[in-house]
């Protein structure tokens, strides 16, 4: 097995692995490395519904999305989907998953099935990084500020974006519940600090004017949207993705008009954050 860095800020490239088969050694392994660079890319691997399951169980309980179309047959896996004659994306921004969730999935683990030609790459962003190189004012300046997260703007009755996405969606009358996490982050399993805002789902900064929460966002999501805090995954048949929802967030690019691309996602429970 090799593991190597992908970026500056964020994630690694496993290679030289059958993720059906680990042994307790490797597994520990990459899932030290998972913590150490927020998002894993795992190359050349053949994974059945069922072995992708199993792989996802081997972290945690499996996360059901209740927003996404599940794949016939698979309950605990999302499909990823954009065919031919569709416009939109899922993911189509930067955002984090499930952040709108009391207990927000700890990590996603998407298997990529149908890679058009060229493009539909999803770059990534690493948030300890973005923390990291925050100057000491705007550090003491967000150090016990909490957000308000929500997700009836994208997968709820009203939301035009949802109605767009079509029936890849579902169950958006389960849409509407909010959460509130700290804006800083200290990660759960390492402590490491890192920035828990997004522009998917973040609705507002707590007991904030609307303006100067409005503000304050933009300058912290301008801050993250440096390439120097970003991965680029260059997407291949077989490829599997495994991301930290606590350490990162993510974008899937919509460049590939006319193409199908289509990705199993599992999300994995995570824990109450504060
Ligand atoms: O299609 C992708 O690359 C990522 C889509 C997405 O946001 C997700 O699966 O959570
Ligand atoms: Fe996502």
């Amino acid at each position: 097995m090799r593991i190597a860095k992908a970026s500056a800020a964020v994630g690694a490239i496993v290679e030289d692995i059958d993720v059906t088969r680990l042994d307790d050694d490797e597994f520990a392994a990459i899932r030290q490395a998972f913590l150490d660079h927020g998002a894993l890319f795992f190359r050349e691997q053949t994974l059945t519904p069922e072995a992708h399951i199993a792989f996802a169980e081997r972290w945690g309980a499996i996360d059901f999305n209740r927003f996404f179309k599940r794949r016939e047959g698979y309950p605990e896996i999302a499909e990823v989907l954009k065919e031919p004659d569709q416009q939109l994306n899922i993911g189509g921004g930067w955002h984090t998953d499930h952040s709108y969730d009391e207990a927000p999935a700890m990590g996603s683990i998407l298997y990529a099935l149908e890679i058009p030609p060229s493009g539909g790459d999803t770059l990534f962003a690493g948030m300890a990084a973005a923390y990291d190189a925050l100057d000491d004012l705007m550090k003491e300046r967000i150090k016990d500020l909490k957000a308000r997260h929500g997700n009836a703007h994208v997968f709820g009755e009203e939301s035009a974006y949802r109605k767009a996405v079509g029936d890849r969606y579902t169950n958006p009358d389960q849409a509407g519940q909010t959460a509130v996490h700290p804006v800083v982050l200290a990660h759960p399993d390492t402590g490491a600090k890192g920035l828990y805002v997004n522009p998917g789902f973040t609705l507002e900064i707590v007991d904030m004017e609307p303006e100067e929460s409005r503000a304050l966002l933009q300058q912290l999501y301008d801050h993250i949207q440096q390439d120097r805090f970003h991965h680029r995954h260059v997407w291949r048949e077989g490829d599997l993705a495994m991301w930290d929802n606590r350490a990162t967030w993510h974008y899937a690019l919509n460049d590939y008009q006319g193409h199908r691309r289509y990705l199993n996602r599992i999300t994995i429970e995570g824990v109450a954050l504060g």
